[in-house]
């Protein structure tokens, strides 16, 4: 077996931070835990800088901690096989510049190729994974991995270090209660429910804020600037800018700012409940052993209906309360259900199973944990593949 030492990370943003999100944390990882000399090749320098502040969105090249990030679309042209890194990932099947290709096709070895592919928990991910595929012209195969809950996949990204950084900071309530009171939030704030909101525009929040404004429990919803705009703001009367607060009835809503992503894993770990969207934070949310509700990534003809009825078989709450409430978020409702969502009762159901919920998030860690991370599990399968 050859010990690769470069790899080059080709991402292409198609829409929000899922994608650089996803590569940024893979990278690091790539880079720390494992000594691999990373390129990350992204063509969206200003997405990436509300992930990761250092990012510079002029640079062509840059060095950031041990990862040199280069904007894709000013560094296309023609490649010598010297240029090309020992694995080659392309991430969601964005295409590489065919220069690079072609340079790939002339290294003696070829470089590992993978197509490292998006998140899904239908049963289908398990026969594509690990997948060949020949290149039409050169002699080069390309390999597809895909994330995953079952042994059968690549697992999910989880670093070495989070579970220990995680059970320190939630053990440490002056840690948690400094880290809240920076955004503003009251010590009466930080002693009720604590809930995130991360969700695409679409959901259904005026409905839930109403439920909430209208019960009996304390509560607090922080939410990252520019998340469900229309609705904060029309909960808030004003802008939603970061450090405004409003509170209505039972619930006080607070305008966060887009943290960098470390923190928006602390942001997680303190809170009770988390609202989480798209491919990398309902993957952080299921780390940080809370309850979270999934707003999952539309798509069309609901295809996204039936990846989140797949991944709630697979999570297995047995949690009559999670499933709908999940679905109604989402736009679709549990079999025999009404067709409108009443969210006072699915809020007051969904309350009721919060115990038995956090206890379930932390039975599914352990299942998690039994997979491995998907990092190693990809240097495994490159190393076989050498
Ligand atoms: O932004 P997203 O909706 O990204 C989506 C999904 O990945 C989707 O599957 C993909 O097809 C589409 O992009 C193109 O949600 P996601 O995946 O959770 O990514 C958000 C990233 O932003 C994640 O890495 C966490 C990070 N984040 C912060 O760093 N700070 C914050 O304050 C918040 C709210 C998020």
């Amino acid at each position: 077996m050859t010990q690769a030492t470069s790899l080059a990370l080709f991402c292409k943003v198609v829409d929000n931070y899922g994608d650089i999100g996803i590569c940024w944390r893979f990278a690091r990882q790539l880079a720390q835990e494992h000594g691999i000399a990373v390129t990350l090749w992204v063509d969206d320098l200003h997405t990436f800088q509300r992930i990761c502040p250092a990012v510079q969105t002029g640079a062509a090249l840059q060095q950031i901690g041990a990862i040199a990030v280069r904007h894709w679309a000013t560094q296309e042209g023609a490649f010598a096989p010297a240029d090309i890194a020992d694995i080659v990932i392309e991430f969601f099947g964005c295409e590489i510049p065919p220069g690079y290709i072609a340079a790939m096709a002339e290294c003696e070895p070829r470089p590992v190729w993978l197509n490292l592919e998006g998140l899904s928990a239908e049963e289908w991910v398990e026969g594509c994974h690990t997948l060949p595929s020949m290149h039409p012209r050169f002699s080069l195969t390309k390999h597809f991995f895909f994330p995953g809950f079952t042994e059968k996949t690549g697992g999910l990204l989880r670093e070495a270090a989070l579970e220990e950084e995680r059970r320190q900071f939630q053990s440490d309530p002056a840690a948690m209660a400094a880290f809240l009171g920076q955004f503003g939030l009251t010590p009466q704030e930080i002693a009720a429910r604590k809930v995130t909101l991360f969700c695409y525009p679409h959901a259904p929040v005026a409905q839930l804020f109403k439920a909430w404004e209208e019960g009996d429990e304390d509560m607090v919803c922080l939410v990252p600037q520019g998340v469900a705009a229309q609705a904060v703001h029309a909960f808030l009367g004003e802008a939603a800018n970061p450090g405004v607060m409003r509170r209505r009835g039972a619930i006080s809503v607070r305008v966060l700012p887009f943290v960098p992503q470390q923190d928006y894993d602390k942001l997680l770990w303190a809170s009770d409940l988390n609202f989480v969207r798209g491919e990398d934070s309902v993957v952080r949310a299921q780390w940080a052993g809370k309850p979270f509700i999934w707003h999952i990534y539309p798509q069309d003809e609901n295809l996204h209906h039936k990846k989140l009825r797949a991944f709630l078989q697979r999570y297995a709450a047995r949690s009559a309360s999670l499933d709908a409430f999940s679905l109604y978020w989402n736009g679709a409702h549990p079999q025999g259900g009404a067709e409108t969502a009443d969210w006072a009762a699915l809020w007051t159901d969904l309350r009721a199973d919060m115990a038995a919920l956090t206890r379930h998030s932390l039975e599914w860690q352990r299942h998690l944990y039994t997979l491995g991370d998907l990092t190693t599990n990809l240097l495994k399968f490159s190393s076989s593949l050498r």
